[in-house]
């Protein structure tokens, strides 16, 4: 594969120079900004994020902040996920749907306080729908992208390194919450969160001059726990099931086609855009969902487009994202799976780029 260009389109984050340092061997493109995929090898990099910690530049997680008096009801109207009882402090997952209750973006909801809320966004330019929607409804609620990039720390001695830098406090932060620490004199927002299911912390780095200085903080406290950088892994995240806006689902599908029913209240969430689409849609519920699928024989390369599958000789879904696990010596893999053929243990086809293979719908991911 070739390079990618340098351009001003393609932004850096506030963590690139350390990124580069720590010898980042690819990149993705997400939000218009650099995604780290390999630092040592994805494999290499895998086993580290399990058995150690990891300092991942996710700054790529742009936030979009609703601020005003009108921020909550704004907030409401683009997720069916019920608010109400959400506290300032709380981080939910939210789902957010268009009209017809397609899914347009997948992101953390982070309540800061009533009137201001950051939505921390996967792939998807959901800016744009957010000022749309507040300009067409007259809110009374600024919306626009701060210079806030989150910095992970990722992995099981994770809670170790952060208190060292941030103290014993962070132990108190429980999963999906957030609590304000200063570095540098700065306010920070920490919460217990992360794409990994390895455990650990997001920082949401307010301010870029502070980015380099806090990297080289955890780098320089994290030493003898043997911290290097990384960055969201592909195996680790399909064993864990955590889907990937863009790949594992995009606005041709409804939240309970991906799995995110769980995340969705379409009965009391009342101003959520896409409420009656999604009563509509969910009152026979879905006929195709999202499934974790084991595709037998050696390594399969990496899903750069979906893969069908089939059942019987009809096509009955698509693989999304695929990995040779290490751990489960398996290729795990995520798919869109019809209701005909989504039952555990069921006996699939995928069309992968090396011919047919034999795969097997999974009771669970394999975390
Ligand atoms: N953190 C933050 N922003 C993000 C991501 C993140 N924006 C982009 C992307 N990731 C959004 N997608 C997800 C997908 C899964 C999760 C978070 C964001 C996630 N899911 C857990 C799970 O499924 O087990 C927990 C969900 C819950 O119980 O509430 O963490 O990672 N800031």
């Amino acid at each position: 594969m070739a390079v990618i260009s340098p351009s001003r389109r393609l932004r850096r984050t506030p963590f690139s120079d350390g990124v580069e340092a720590a010898g980042v061997k690819a990149y993705t493109v997400y939000n218009r900004m650099l995604l780290p995929t390999v630092f040592e090898s994805v494999e290499a990099d895998y086993r580290h994020l399990k058995d150690h910690v990891q300092v991942w530049d996710v700054a790529v997680e742009r936030q979009v902040e609703l601020r005003g008096p009108d921020a909550g009801r704004l907030m409401q109207m683009l997720t069916p996920r019920d608010l109400r009882r959400m506290l300032p402090g709380q981080c939910y997952y939210v789902p957010i749907v268009d009209e017809t209750g397609g899914m347009l973006n997948d992101p953390v909801a982070v309540k800061l306080s009533e009137d201001r809320w950051w939505i921390s966004i996967a792939d998807s330019d959901l800016l744009l729908w957010v000022k749309g929607i507040a300009n067409g409804y007259r809110l009374d609620v600024l919306v626009d992208e701060p210079d806030v990039s989150p910095l992970a720390v990722q992995g099981p001695k994770s809670e170790d390194l952060m208190a060292r830098v941030f103290g014993d406090r962070v132990r108190d932060i429980r999963f999906f919450r957030f609590d304000m620490f200063q570095f540098e004199g700065r306010d920070l927002a920490i919460a217990r969160s992360g794409y990994s299911k390895q455990g650990g912390f997001e920082i949401y780095v307010d301010g870029t001059e502070i980015g380099m200085p806090l990297w080289h903080a955890l780098f320089a406290a994290g030493e003898d726990l043997n911290v290097r950088a990384g960055c969201p892994n592909a195996i680790e995240r399909i064993e864990g099931g955590l889907l990937s806006y863009g790949n594992d689902m995009t606005d041709d599908n409804t939240p309970h086609e991906c799995g995110l029913g769980r995340f969705c209240d379409t009965q009391t969430a009342i101003g959520c855009i896409g409420r009656d689409a999604l009563l509509r849609v969910t009152k026979e519920g879905p006929v195709q969902e999202i499934r974790p699928i084991a595709i037998h024989g050696d390594a399969v390369g990496p899903c750069d487009r979906p893969w069908p599958i089939f059942g019987g000789g009809r096509r009955v879904g698509q693989v999304t994202s695929t990995a040779w696990s290490p751990d489960f010596k398996t290729n795990v893999s995520i798919g869109m799976v019809r209701m005909t053929h989504w039952d555990p243990g069921t006996v699939l086809e995928v069309e992968c780029p090396d011919g047919m293979r034999s795969a097997t719908v999974q009771d669970g991911f394999w975390l």
